[in-house]
This record gives C-alpha cells, sequence and structure tokens, in this order.
C-alpha cells in the first residue's frame, strides 16, 4: 500500500499531465513508479477504473467504510457486527440496533449499545442534513408547544421544512405577534434545547440535541404573508419573485410588496402573489423550477393530495419482514380511510427478511381470503415483492406471479453491476406482462447508499411502452423515485404509484411524505395509479 501512496504523491507534484507520459511512453521512467504501478495508472487512465482496487474493496462492503465515522465504533466492533450480524452499512446497523441482536453480542452492554445509538446521531447531523421525515416530528412538536401561547397569533414551519424537501440542514419556524419577548423567551426554554446560539429582540436560534438547529422569527401581524414567503424559500424563488415585483414597478421585501412608501399586499401569502398577478403557490413547488411561468401562464398543475390516496400498494406483513399480521395492517390501512392495501412480503431468495416460496406464498392467499371475510369495505390484494436476481430473472415463476393482484418487482444485490447490467436487469422486469410496478426503482438509501447506476430515461421509456408503474417509495430514507425523477416520469407518461413499503402499521403514516415528494414532482392525481377506486385499479393493471 506504501508505494501505491508514494506513487500518489510522485504523480501529484508531476509538472506535466500522466496521461502525455502514458503517450509517450515516459511513464515508467519517473524515480518512484515501478512497473506494477505504472500499468495501474494506464488501466485507470484507458477504463477509468482500477481491477486490484475494486477487487480489495470487493472484501470490505463499501458501507464499512462509512461506519468507521461514527463517533465511538471502532474497528473491531464493526468486524464484529460484519461477522455476527451481517451488518454491511449504516442502514443495516440501524435496523440491527432496532432488533436488539445486537446485544446479544460478546462485549456488548445495554451502554454501549446507546453510545453507538448517539454516535449514529451526532455522525448524522454533523454529515450535515438530516431526512425530511426523521425532522418533521420535531418540527411539529415545537409548533404545537409555541402554538399554545397567547402572544402567538399565527405559527408555521418556514424553509425547506414547509417545502418538504427531501433534506433538512435547519428548521425555521415564523410566528406572527405583537409582544416577541414572551415567545422568544418560551421558544429558548423549550425542554428539547441543549443550547441557545442567539437570541434577539425578533429572532432566536437553539441547537438540539444531536446539533439539529431552530430557528425561529417572529415578525408584526401586518407583514405576515411577505415574511412568510420571504422565510420559505426557496432562495431562488424569492429572486423571481422580487424581480417580477420590480418588473410591476413595485418592491418585495419580508415586510412587505410596496409601491414608492405605500404597501401593496403584506398580511397573507395570497394576496402578495395576487398582487403580482400570480394564483397562491405551494409551498413545494417553490424551488424555481418553472413554477412562475407556469403561474404566469395559469397552467401550475392542480397537485395531488394525501386525501386523494385510496389504497397503499407496498406493504409488508410477519409473513417476511413485517412486524404486524396481514389482519393488523389491514385494519391499520382501513382507519386511514383506505379501500384496499396489497401484501407484498419478499420472494424466497431474500433470506434473512423470510421470503416466500411459491408454497408459502399459496398458504398466505389462504389467510388473506379469510382476512377479507372479516372487514368490511376493504379489500386486502395479494400481491409480492419480487426480487430481480442479478441475471435480470424474477425470483418467482410466470405461473404464480399471474396469480396476484399486485407485483412489485425491486433489485435487492448486485447495486455495483454496470449501468447496462443494472439497467438491462430492470427492463427484463419491466417487459415482464406479470410485473406491475417496480419497487423503489433506484436503490438510494438518504445519506447512506448512492442509486444504482440505472439508466432511468431507458428505464421510463420501456416502463411507458409497457404500461409498467414506476414506485415512489415513501419510506423515509429512500424517498425513491424522488421529486425530478417522479416528475420526469409523469412527463413521459409512464404511471406512478406512491407506495410505503410499512413493516409495521405506523409506517402506513409515511404516505404524507410520498405525497409530498409528488407534489414536488408536480403531479397530479391523475398522474398517480393509487388514487383510482379498486375497480379500476384492477382493470388498469390487468386489462382483459
Ligand atoms: P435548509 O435549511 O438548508 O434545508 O434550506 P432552507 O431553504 O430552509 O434555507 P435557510 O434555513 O437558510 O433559510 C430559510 C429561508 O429563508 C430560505 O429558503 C430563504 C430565506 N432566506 C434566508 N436567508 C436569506 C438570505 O440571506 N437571502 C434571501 N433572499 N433569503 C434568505
Ligand atoms: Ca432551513
Ligand atoms: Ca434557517
Ligand atoms: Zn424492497
Amino acid at each position: 500500500m506504501n508505494a501505491y501512496r508514494r506513487a500518489s504523491r510522485i504523480v501529484e507534484s508531476l509538472a506535466v499531465d500522466v496521461s502525455d507520459l502514458v503517450e509517450s511512453n515516459e511513464l515508467r521512467d519517473i524515480p518512484g513508479i515501478g512497473k506494477g504501478t505504472a500499468s495501474l495508472i494506464e488501466e485507470h487512465l484507458e477504463t477509468g477504473r482500477m481491477s486490484v482496487l475494486e477487487a480489495e474493496r470487493k472484501t470490505i462492503p463499501r458501507g464499512l467504510i462509512e461506519l468507521l465515522s461514527i463517533p465511538g465504533l471502532g474497528p473491531k466492533t464493526i468486524g464484529l457486527l460484519w461477522k455476527e450480524l451481517n451488518v454491511k452499512s449504516l442502514a443495516g446497523l440501524k435496523r440491527a440496533l432496532r432488533g436488539g441482536k445486537i446485544l446479544d453480542l460478546p462485549g456488548m452492554g445495554k451502554k454501549k449499545v446507546e453510545n453507538i445509538g448517539s454516535g449514529i446521531v451526532a455522525y448524522e447531523s454533523r454529515s450535515g442534513r438530516l431526512t425530511l421525515g426523521a425532522v418533521l416530528p420535531i418540527a411539529h412538536d415545537i409548533v404545537r408547544a409555541l402554538g399554545e401561547l397567547t402572544d402567538v397569533r399565527e405559527i408555521e414551519l418556514a424553509g425547506s421544512v414547509r417545502r418538504f424537501r427531501e433534506t433538512i440542514g435547519d428548521i425555521d419556524v415564523l410566528v406572527a405577534s405583537t409582544r416577541p419577548e414572551p415567545v422568544i423567551r418560551a421558544f429558548t426554554e423549550l425542554p428539547s434545547v441543549e443550547e441557545v446560539l442567539a437570541a434577539g429582540t425578533t429572532k432566536a436560534s437553539v441547537r438540539l440535541g444531536g446539533a439539529l438547529q431552530v430557528d425561529l422569527r417572529v415578525v408584526k401581524p401586518a407583514s405576515w404573508g411577505a415574511a412568510l414567503i420571504y422565510f420559505t424559500g426557496s432562495a431562488d424563488h424569492n429572486v423571481r419573485l422580487r424581480g417580477l415585483a420590480q418588473e410591476l414597478g413595485m418592491k418585495l421585501n419580508e415586510y412587505a410588496l410596496q409601491k414608492g412608501e405605500r404597501t401593496v399586499a403584506a398580511r397573507t401569502e395570497e394576496s402578495v402573489y395576487r398582487k403580482l398577478g400570480l394564483p397562491f403557490i405551494p409551498p413545494e413547488l417553490r424551488e424555481d423550477r418553472g413554477e412562475v411561468d407556469a403561474a404566469l401562464a395559469g397552467e401550475l398543475p392542480e397537485l395531488i393530495e394525501l386525501s386523494d390516496i385510496r389504497g397503499d400498494l407496498h406493504v409488508h406483513s410477519d409473513w417476511s419482514d413485517g412486524h404486524a399480521t396481514i389482519e393488523g395492517m389491514a385494519r391499520a390501512a382501513k382507519r386511514r380511510g383506505y379501500r384496499y392495501m396489497s401484501v407484498n412480503d419478499h420472494s424466497r431468495s431474500l433470506g434473512i427478511a423470510h421470503g416466500l416460496t411459491p408454497e408459502r406464498l399459496a398458504r398466505q392467499a389462504e389467510e388473506i381470503d379469510e382476512v377479507n371475510t372479516r372487514i368490511k369495505s376493504f379489500t386486502v390484494l395479494k400481491g409480492t415483492e419480487v426480487d430481480i436476481l442479478s441475471d435480470g430473472s424474477l425470483d418467482l415463476p410466470d405461473d404464480v406471479l399471474a396469480r396476484l393482484d399486485v407485483v412489485v418487482a425491486s433489485i435487492h444485490s448486485g447495486f455495483s453491476q454496470s449501468s447496462d447490467r443494472i439497467t438491462g436487469r430492470m427492463i427484463s422486469a419491466i417487459e415482464n406482462p406479470n410485473v406491475d410496478i417496480i419497487g423503489h426503482p433506484t436503490g438510494r438509501l438518504l445519506g447512506t447508499r448512492e442509486p444504482y447506476a440505472v439508466d432511468l430515461d431507458r428505464v421510463m421509456e420501456a416502463a411507458a411502452e409497457h404500461g409498467t408503474a414506476l414506485e415512489i417509495n415513501a419510506y423515509h430514507e429512500r424517498l425513491d423515485l424522488c421529486d425530478v425523477n417522479a416528475r420526469r416520469a409523469a412527463e413521459l407518461g409512464v404511471r406512478v404509484v406512491i407506495s410505503t413499503d410499512s413493516h409495521r402499521s405506523d409506517d402506513l403514516e409515511s404516505m404524507e411524505l410520498g405525497v409530498r415528494t409528488a407534489r414536488r414532482g408536480w403531479l397530479r392525481k391523475s398522474d398517480v395509479l393509487n388514487t383510482l377506486p379498486l375497480r379500476s385499479l384492477l382493470k388498469t393493471l390487468h386489462p382483459a
């Protein structure tokens, strides 16, 4: 390894480009660069890869390297977790902590496990942005607590949380009040506050556990609308609005929309937008991705709403790696106002997730029939989340898949395959007439795993052609498709479903995150299949 390091320092200090030396065959003449190293450099220049490095990397899962950055977690423990519990990534470590098996490992006490937990929080907040799903409940708690104060006239989340960006830098809270002092004091004295970073007469910043920052602004009720636009952002959206104001001979700031000294609008967001010649623009669209021009042209989409969703098409049960019974999940789904839910447990090749064989799937179907006789005005559909194997074939035979109502096909292995191979795999699945939906199409995990090298343009083209839907997986670490990709899919005429991939009944709540992502992707109700009544849904999935 040291020879490589020395060579790399030498290459960096060269006055000429290495590729020139390779072409003129002079690379081997440089002192300190041996034959082996030279051929590595040549390989890298030609192919963009280094087989030796890749072979080394293959023996150690990539995600393990990241775990070294977690405070309080050393190589010895990481090795133990890998060997004993097959922990290969941050996501895997979190699962192991949740599952509790970690306590059975030698030398692993309750205290040590707690330390790992707080190390993860510290690491994640240090690495910058947290997921929206992790931040939202905290943000709502703050709004609820401050909302009870008599001096608070209006309170709203602002910033990226209100725009429902998939990751959040800090939480912004806006309050309208005529007496800011008691509001600021109550804010800095919230029980979850670990440190007061700044506290003035109209604004304050605090740090909660794990370095999550919250900014509070208190404004006069007369400026509420202008301030809410200003602090919701995005900064780029606001730049467009200010430009528009200027064209109209006005000025927009955090206090008001003004013509000379006269206030034209300020009290509500609607009034400010109206005086700019615009309809209200939903916060999810305020990213300067064409929303201002669309609004000017009267072409803003009527966005899908949570209440449009009639069912969930990706739910696990305790038949595979879920934690609730089919009936338990179904009753929870019905309580949400849904009319249907499909059970999509893993298929057999996912051993760690107790994937189902065709035989177990048949027995599960009997249980679903029974549950359906017990629950009124609700239908449990039979489904699977079938693995797309590394050669592109499916983990269950076609005649088994053909009997199911909702077949989700997903990739859970071979993440590091080349773009061509992984795209080919996905397209084979899309072309299979038994496959209804592709699950979590890019495989990314926010902050812990990059998308696989899939070529989404080709995937979407095939999906549009074959009528296979792409999923917006609403699990907070996935949000996959993301907003931008969901928008592209809809534009290309690809059917979209929003599903939670729930493993316990509480997970069904994450449907909101999926719908917010869809809204950020400009999706309408008509773009999303699980807004359809059951009969039309089944007809669409399985045209006679
Ligand atoms: P984040 O916190 O990184 O997830 O993203 P935001 O959008 O919440 O950004 P943040 O917290 O820095 O500011 C909240 C909003 O306040 C932002 O979307 C626009 C507005 N804002 C903050 N500082 C400035 C500024 O210096 N200029 C302008 N034009 N707007 C600002
Ligand atoms: Ca923010
Ligand atoms: Ca902020
Ligand atoms: Zn999956």
